[in-house]
């Protein structure tokens, strides 16, 4: 019997990808064409886009792509020494937050935005695993834009799988995924547009 996955009560048809110790679902269409370009259009310009600087092994890169941190104001999120301070919900995000909700069954109280201007903007492998997300955290991630591929890599298995990233595509990541898996965008040389995701996300309050 096949497994009932967390996100089969949907209408929207998704696809359960096949990784092993994982739990990711994929809604090729997620939007409509049209509302994927719209949104797009929006949220490159409402957006305060930022480049961040990181600290790695003691020195200072820029991150390579612009992001947005946007959540409830105690969403304080914090990675490779950035301590982001969450921008109040604008009425897109917070429409797309609720549509995530029902769709995932998962309250979600923060949205990460990174905009990939062109092929050379990337995200390395990661997991998003950070303390304040939990332990086993429910992800939803809307794909706007240029196609990308987006790499999952089992952390002690020789497993990776490559997914392109539809534009309004919708990819949920839950259960041990975060566990077991890391995940990222490459840098490309081909001639690609540009790309807007955001990752919809819970935030638990740190003491
Ligand atoms: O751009 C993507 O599809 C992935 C983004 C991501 O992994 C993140 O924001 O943590
Ligand atoms: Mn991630």
């Amino acid at each position: 019997m096949k497994q009932q996955g967390l996100f089969e009560n949907s209408t929207h048809k998704g696809e359960s990808l096949p990784l092993p110790d994982a739990d990711v679902t994929y809604y090729a269409n997620w939007l409509a064409g049209s509302e994927a370009d719209l949104l797009l259009r929006t949220l490159r310009s409402q957006i305060k886009w930022q480049q961040e600087t990181i600290s790695l092994y003691g020195k200072q890169h820029l991150v390579p792509r612009l992001q947005a941190w946007h959540g409830d104001p105690d969403c304080i999120y914090q990675y490779s020494g950035l301590t982001m301070q969450p921008q109040p919900w604008i009425a897109p995000l917070l429409q797309l937050k609720e549509r995530c909700e029902a769709i995932a069954g998962n309250a979600f109280n923060s949205v990460l935005l990174n905009w990939y201007r062109h092929g050379q903007d990337s995200m390395g492998l990661h997991a998003d695993d950070e303390p304040e997300l939990g332990r086993e955290p429910v992800i939803a991630s809307l794909t706007l834009g240029a196609e990308r591929p987006f790499i999952f890599k089992h952390r002690t298995l020789p497993k990776r799988h490559t997914l392109t990233l539809h534009h309004g595509s919708l990819l949920l990541m839950a259960g041990r995924t975060q566990l077991n898996y890391l995940h990222g965008i490459s840098k490309t040389v081909k001639a690609v547009g540009d790309r807007i995701n955001l990752t919809f996300r819970y935030i638990y309050p740190q003491e």
